[in-house]
C-alpha cells in the first residue's frame, strides 16, 4: 500500500518517516491480534479490507471527494449529527485518538497527566501523522470534559479550521435549549462552509441512512446474546470503530451481511468460543482504533466480550432519530431529542448509564462486568465508584481498571483479569 499512495500522503503533508513507522506497528498489531484469531465470521473479511485500507483507499475516497467540491468533518464526539453532516453532502469521519503517538511532543503543549485520548489527539497532529486530520475540511470539537474543552485551546493553534461546538452538562430543558441552539449553529457553518442549503428533504434523507447504520449496528448487537457467541468482542468493536470511518451505505450493506452470517451461526449454534465461555459486558470510556488492548486481554484470559456500554458500542448506536415530520424544524428536533438521550459521564447526575449497564448484563446473560477507564478521564473515574456499587448491589460482579495506551502494565492488567474471569466463569 505504501508506495501506492505515497504521493497522496506527501501532498497531505503527513511526515512520511513517521507514518511509514505508524503503519508497520499497526500492521503487526492487527496481524497478532485480529488475524491470529480462530473461528472468524467469513463476512469479517471486508472489514479487515478496510482497515488494512484505513489510510490508503479511504484517505484517496476522502480526498477524490473534496476535488469535487464535498467536505470533509472530523469529529472527536457522538453529540456531533452526521446526518447535519450529511445533509450538506459532506462526509464525517471520527478522528480516531486511539493510539500512543508523539505524546512527548503533546507533553509539550498540554499537561502529562491528561488522558491518552487527547493526547493522541495533539500527538497525532503535532507528528503529522494522521492523514484523516490533514483531510478534514473542518474538524468539530466539543465542551464535554474539562480535558477537551481546554486542550481544544493549544489544539486549535495546530489546525487549520477547528469549530467548537458547546454542550450542555445536564439533563434539563435548558440543557435541551443550549443543545438546539448549538445544532442551530452548526447547521449554519455547515451550509456556509458547504455552500448548500439544509431542506427538510435532505435532512429526512439523511436521517433515514444514519438510522439504517444504527439499525445494522443494532443486529450485530443481538445476536451476540447467542451462547457460542458467533463473534468475538475484538470483531465487534472492530465494527464499532469503522462505524466512524467507512461511507455509510457501504458500511451498513457489509454490517447486514456479518449480521445474515451471525444470525446463521446462532440458528446452528455455531461459535467463535466454545459454548459456556464467560461472559463480559466492558463499561466506560471510548475505544478509538486501533485501541484494542482490554478486549484483547479480556479474550485471551479465555472471557469474550458480549457488549461494549460506551461511545463506541452501544452508548453511540442505541437510539435512532425520529424519521417523523416534514418540516425541518421538526425534524432537527428530533436530532436533538435524539441526540440529548446520550448518557456520557460529563453529565451530572447521570443515572440512566448505571441502568443501561445493569440492562446489558442482564439481556447479553453477562457473568460480569468490567469498568474500563482512560488514566487521568475524571468524568469516568468520578462514575466508576457508583456504578461498581450498584451493580454490586444486583449482585453482578465486576472490576474497574484504569489503564492508559501504553503496553506497560499489560502483565499487571493480564493478571487482575485472568483472576477475575476466574471468579466469575
Ligand atoms: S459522548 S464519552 S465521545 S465526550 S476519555 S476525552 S471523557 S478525559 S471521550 Fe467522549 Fe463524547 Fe462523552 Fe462519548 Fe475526556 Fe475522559 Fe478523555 Fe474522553
Amino acid at each position: 500500500m505504501s508506495e501506492q499512495y505515497r504521493e497522496m500522503w506527501k501532498d497531505l503533508g503527513l511526515n512520511l518517516e513517521a507514518h511509514d513507522a505508524l503503519l508497520k506497528v499497526l500492521g503487526e498489531a492487527y496481524q497478532d491480534i485480529y488475524l491470529a484469531q480462530q473461528n472468524r465470521p467469513g463476512a469479517m473479511e471486508y472489514f479487515d479490507f478496510v482497515m488494512t485500507e484505513v489510510h490508503g483507499l479511504r484517505v484517496k475516497e476522502l480526498n477524490d471527494a473534496r476535488a469535487v467540491g464535498r467536505k470533509v468533518i472530523g469529529s472527536f464526539c457522538v453529540f456531533v449529527p452526521e446526518e447535519l453532516i450529511l445533509a450538506v453532502e459532506g462526509i464525517s469521519v471520527g478522528l480516531c485518538a486511539g493510539a500512543e503517538f508523539a505524546f512527548d511532543q503533546a507533553e509539550k503543549i498540554i499537561p502529562r497527566n491528561t488522558c491518552s485520548l487527547i493526547k493522541s489527539v495533539c500527538g497525532f497532529s503535532l507528528g503529522k501523522a494522521c492523514p484523516y486530520i490533514e483531510s478534514s475540511d473542518m474538524i468539530v470539537g466539543e465542551n464535554t470534559c474539562d480535558g477537551k474543552k481546554k486542550s481544544y485551546e493549544e489544539f486549535g493553534k495546530l489546525v487549520k479550521n477547528l469549530y467548537v461546538m458547546d454542550l450542555p452538562q445536564m439533563k434539563s430543558e435548558e440543557g435541551k435549549t443550549l443543545l438546539k441552539a448549538e445544532y442551530v449553529k452548526f447547521i449554519k457553518t455547515l451550509e456556509q462552509l458547504s455552500g448548500k442549503k439544509i431542506t427538510a428533504k435532505v435532512l429526512k434523507t439523511a436521517i433515514q441512512i444514519v438510522n439504517e447504520k444504527r439499525k445494522a449496528i443494532r443486529r450485530l448487537a443481538e445476536v451476540r446474546k447467542a451462547d457460542p457467541v458467533p463473534i468475538s468482542g475484538l470483531d465487534a468493536l472492530l465494527v464499532n470503530q469503522l462505524f466512524f470511518f467507512d461511507d455509510p451505505e457501504r458500511f451498513t450493506e457489509s454490517v447486514n451481511k456479518l449480521a445474515d452470517e451471525m444470525e446463521q451461526r446462532a440458528k446452528t449454534g455455531k461459535g467463535v468460543f466454545p459454548k459456556g465461555r464467560p461472559r463480559v459486558v466492558v463499561t466506560g470510556c471510548p475505544m478509538a482504533v486501533p485501541n484494542w488492548k482490554i478486549p484483547m486481554v479480556i479474550e485471551s484470559a479465555g472471557a469474550v466480550v458480549v457488549g461494549e456500554e460506551s461511545c463506541v458500542g452501544e452508548r453511540g448506536a442505541r437510539w435512532m432519530t425520529s424519521e417523523k415530520g416534514d418540516s425541518l424544524e421538526e425534524l432537527l428536533d428530533n436530532i436533538v431529542e435524539r441526540y440529548f438521550n446520550i448518557d456520557c459521564a460529563i453529565f451530572t447526575p447521570n443515572p440512566s448509564r448505571v441502568d443501561q449497564v445493569k440492562k446489558m448484563v442482564k439481556d447479553y446473560k453477562a457473568d460480569g462486568a468490567i469498568h474500563y477507564c482512560i488514566q487521568f478521564c475524571q468524568p469516568y473515574q468520578m462514575e466508576a465508584g457508583n456504578m461498581v456499587n450498584e451493580l454490586k448491589k444486583v449482585g453482578v460482579n465486576v472490576l474497574a481498571i484504569d489503564t492508559d495506551y501504553s503496553q506497560e502494565d499489560i502483565g499487571q492488567l493480564k493478571t487482575r483479569i485472568e483472576a477475575f474471569i476466574e471468579m466469575v466463569g
